[in-house]
């Protein structure tokens, strides 16, 4: 009987823990690009190809030529140690073996409203997109050090100027307490919420 109860228990609180999580996408099908840009690299929306999923993609164009531009494709907020959060996005990238590639990477950001602070690098997916047209790449962060934001980069490595690479059909997955930001969350409108707030105080 007491074994019973037990395994009811389990089987109570067994799918409570399973479901504590939360998956978002975002795919660019409105008119907002990227939260932020660090280095030499132009977002822009692309509306007729290559596009993964819908009618619109993410077009990022390294201009001037030089280092490894970042797109800040989606920020992950209100994170505690031992958090895990994983990224994927699909990028087109049809140059075997060469520039343009395209990497899947990510920086702590612990600051509430601003989203080009720096917290440290997080480190981030290893391996080149392989140039086969389109391809899935991702990678799995687990918070540590007290962190409480992360950034995802999506990187484009180059070896010229307009050298392009087209992002599309982002998917976070994040425990259910995180905040997850996409490009149309505008960080103009996050600032103001968070002074109407300060200011209402
Ligand atoms: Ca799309």
């Amino acid at each position: 009987m007491k074994f019973l109860l037990s395994f009811g228990t389990l089987l109570l609180v067994l799918p409570m823990t399973a479901l504590a999580i939360q998956t978002e996408t975002y795919g660019w099908e409105d008119v907002y690009t990227v939260l932020g840009v660090y280095g030499n690299g132009v977002p822009d929306l692309e509306y007729v190809a290559p596009v993964h999923g819908g009618s619109q993609s993410l077009e990022f164009v390294e201009t001037p030529y030089g280092g490894t531009p970042q797109a800040y494709l989606a920020w992950i907020q209100n994170l505690s140690d031992g958090d895990t959060v994983m990224a994927s996005y699909w990028v087109y990238d049809d140059t075997p073996g060469v520039n343009p590639a395209s990497r899947i990477w990510g920086h702590w950001n612990d600051d509430p409203v601003d989203p080009m602070v720096y917290s440290g690098s997080a480190g981030g997916n290893g391996d080149y997109s392989q140039g086969i047209g389109w391809e899935l790449i991702e990678w799995e962060w687990t918070v540590s050090d007290g962190h409480t934001g992360l950034m995802i980069e999506g990187r484009l490595y180059s070896s010229a100027e307009f050298d392009t690479i087209w992002i599309d059909d982002l998917t976070i997955t994040a425990p259910d307490g995180a905040t997850i930001i996409f490009p149309n969350i505008p960080v103009a409108l996050v600032r103001q919420t968070w002074a109407d707030i300060k200011a209402s105080f």
